[in-house]
């Protein structure tokens, strides 16, 4: 069966982010997508300038004639967002849809530093949204503020896992944390069902936004699939890295993200 997903998320008219990454990627997967806008911006934050419409003040109504059209989604995908008010949008928004699966990717910043457009009122909110979730993929930056520790470059294996421990007690499903740092390797850590592994990967540089769409939008995909969360990791890490060397070759900028396009049918088996 057509599995049925709700991606929230922001429309960066330009530079390969957010719902220009998570559309095509779920798409290829076979999966049918919604789209309920955060904000719409002429390109992602990265670039040197840009302009941002913030959706908060249409989202109530827009999700509401969802509601009164009775559709239905087997999940839900969340990402960057406006406001915190859209926070307590997301939260009505799962409690009146009862999606099977929510996959809660809390962008709010990375290496240490909080996003311009995130106050510490939204990152406090985020984590409700996280202990709702039945996968979230934090970076080490998010996982520390959604636990308040204070970020370090070296935080140890275990230290992430107790981390993770903490946000699984108030209710996190399977937690996913990226961006693990090694000299020449990139790493991702799964907790799942109480089992804690690392497993590290080459490094592709230079790093471009929106990879981490490109992870969750993969890992989203195949949670409605029920992929195994080690299938989806390897997967996911695997296609990073031939996106990465192929932006790499063909010279694109920085800024203009993951050049994903050239690959999409590694992951059109996807489907189910
Ligand atoms: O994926 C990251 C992202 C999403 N949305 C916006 C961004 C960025 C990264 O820079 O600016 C608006």
């Amino acid at each position: 069966m057509l599995k049925k997903i709700a991606i929230i998320n922001d429309i960066s008219g330009f530079g390969r982010c957010s719902v220009t990454v998570a559309l095509p990627i779920l798409s290829a997967m076979g999966i049918q997508c919604g789209v309920v806008p955060t904000a719409v911006l002429s390109n992602h934050t990265e670039y040197p300038e840009y302009s941002i419409l913030d959706f908060t003040p249409y989202m109530k109504e827009y999700i509401s004639k969802w509601h009164s059209l009775n559709l239905h989604f087997d999940g839900v995908y969340t990402g960057f967002l406006g406001s915190e008010q859209q926070l307590y949008y997301i939260l009505e928004m799962m409690s009146e849809f009862t999606f099977a699966n929510r996959i809660v990717d809390p962008v709010m910043g990375d290496h240490g530093v909080i996003y311009d457009s995130y106050t510490k009122e939204m990152c406090k909110t985020m984590k409700q949204l996280v202990i709702r979730s039945t996968l979230t993929t934090p970076n080490v930056t998010e996982l520390c503020i959604l636990t308040g520790h204070s970020y370090q470059e070296n935080l140890t294996e275990k230290e992430i896992c107790s981390m993770c421990e903490e946000l699984v007690l108030q209710g996190t499903g399977n937690i996913v944390v990226t961006g693990l740092e090694r000299e020449r390797e990139i790493g991702n850590a799964i907790y799942e069902n109480g089992r804690f592994t690392v497993h590290y990967s080459p490094k592709v540089l230079p790093l471009r936004p929106g990879t981490g769409d490109v992870f969750a939008s993969i890992l989203a995909g195949d949670s409605l699939h029920n992929v195994a969360l080690q299938e989806s990791v390897d997967k996911a890490s695997h296609f990073i890295c031939t996106c990465l060397n192929t932006s790499g070759k063909w010279q694109i900028p920085i800024n203009d993200g993951v050049c994903f396009e050239e690959h999409l049918d590694m992951l059109i088996s996807s489907g189910k």
